[in-house]
């Protein structure tokens, strides 16, 4: 594919065979890094046959860049898919800047140690000169293996590798506030939200937004508001729960047999506690465009966000920053990232059906007062900390590097 400019961007294509779709990035980087990096919730697979041709893809992009970059260019590489070009990319371009994000957490050292590649992987993360995880405890995991298993010597914060100094540093990723903000009161949305809440039947809602994944933690969430409904103070006359759940790696096993555990789960529960026309839990496996979802933000009472384990979650900030008239409550795991800045939401361990249930009754049942405030100290925090000042502070750490 020839390059091409999109939203005044140059974007130069970099091609993958099929066989190497499915082994760097079904394989590798879904079936190994994946299910490694969140906490092994699901057994990683280490397979020799996938680890090629994730460094021949990596190599690939890496060879990309070289050839577009200047030798003092700034280069931003992003996600665990491509955690080796900032290495590949030093090899052409010594003088460069280099900085690389990781978008999911990275592990504790005892659950990185099992990786194979591990003194690879980390050898190349450190080509770049700032090394960005979404929290603290990420960039300390990282330090801590980089110490461990390559020369790197140094402190959390700043090691030294091979000659050069290597930033670790936390810097939290956020969404466009205004946008999210404006988006919610648009005519369009506001209509949209007329009708959702007649359609529900005037029940209170309680969503929840997530790619069907076993990091999410929709089974236990579905169990949560089964245990809601059993213990009977909340009839399902009186509140639906919503979850939208988008399609996504479909061709790794795992993602299927989940697919088939929520739709099992799902038709327990409707068989259990609905009625005709009376639908407790509704289910959309879909994605769903852009207006309805901000629809589906400002009609919500509740949104659980509940995951096993995710790196920062940018649904629990769009929920906030959807609610102008700080109504709403969140509900929000302690394993995302985001609740280390989200501290006035309800937070839940999520693997915690019972406490899960508490906190939805207590979500449902708060007093306004209480949901006001806890809801404008949430804006505040999204306001004052958007994707702008996340790409200010990386970018502006990868300046004054030299
Ligand atoms: C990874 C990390 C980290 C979802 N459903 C629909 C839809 N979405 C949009 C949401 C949100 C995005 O997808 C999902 O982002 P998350 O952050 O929640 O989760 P991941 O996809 O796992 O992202 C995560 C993130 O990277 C960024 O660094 O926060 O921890 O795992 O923006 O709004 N959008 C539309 N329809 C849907 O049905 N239009």
């Amino acid at each position: 594919v020839a390059p091409f400019t999109h939203d005044g961007i140059n974007i130069r294509p970099v091609g993958l065979s099929y066989a190497e779709l499915d082994a760097f990035y079904h394989g590798f980087s879904n079936a190994t890094i994946w299910p490694l990096y969140h906490d092994s919730i699901r057994a990683p697979q280490f397979h020799r046959r996938w680890w090629h041709p994730y460094r021949e893809v990596n190599m690939r992009f890496a060879q990309a860049a070289v050839e577009t970059a200047g030798e003092h260019d700034s280069i931003w590489v992003h996600d665990y898919q491509l955690q080796l070009v900032p290495g590949y990319v030093r090899m052409h371009r010594p003088k460069a800047h280099i900085g690389f994000f990781l978008h999911i957490p990275f592990p504790p050292e005892e659950l990185f140690a099992k990786m194979p590649w591990r003194a690879a992987i980390l050898e190349n993360m450190l080509g770049a000169d700032v090394v960005g995880f979404q929290t603290k405890l990420a960039a300390n995991n990282f330090a801590r293996a980089a110490r461990m298993y390559t020369s790197a010597k140094g402190s959390d914060t700043q090691l030294q590798f091979e000659g050069r100094k290597v930033r670790v540093n936390a810097y939290p990723i956020s969404i466009d506030y205004e946008h999210y903000e404006q988006s919610a009161r648009t005519p369009e949305v506001q209509e949209h939200v007329a009708r959702v809440r007649e359609d529900l039947g005037g029940r209170r809602i309680v969503l929840a937004v997530d790619r069907l994944d076993y990091t999410k933690g929709i089974e236990f969430r579905l169990r949560a508001f089964e245990e809601l409904l059993r213990r009977g103070r909340i009839p399902p006359e009186g509140v639906v729960f919503v979850q939208i759940a988008v399609p996504t790696r479909e061709k790794v096993d795992e993602y299927a047999d989940l697919r088939s555990d929520v739709n099992e789960h799902v038709g327990r529960i409707n068989g259990t506690y609905g009625a005709i026309g009376l639908t407790p839990v509704h289910y959309i496996y879909n994605s769903v465009p852009f207006t309805e979802l901000m629809a589906m933000y400002a009609a919500a009472d509740v949104l659980m966000v509940t995951p096993l384990r995710d790196g920062m979650n940018l649904v629990a900030k769009e929920y906030v920053a959807a609610r102008s008239d700080n109504s709403g409550v969140l509900v929000l795991s302690e394993f995302a990232g985001a609740a280390l800045e989200m501290t006035q939401a309800v937070t839940v361990n999520p693997y915690d059906v019972d406490g899960m249930a508490d906190a939805l009754e207590r979500a449902l049942s708060m007093d306004p007062g209480e949901g006001k405030r806890r809801m404008a100290a949430l804006r505040r925090v999204v306001q004052r900390h958007t994707v702008y000042d996340w790409a200010g502070a990386f970018l502006g750490a990868l300046g004054e590097n030299e």
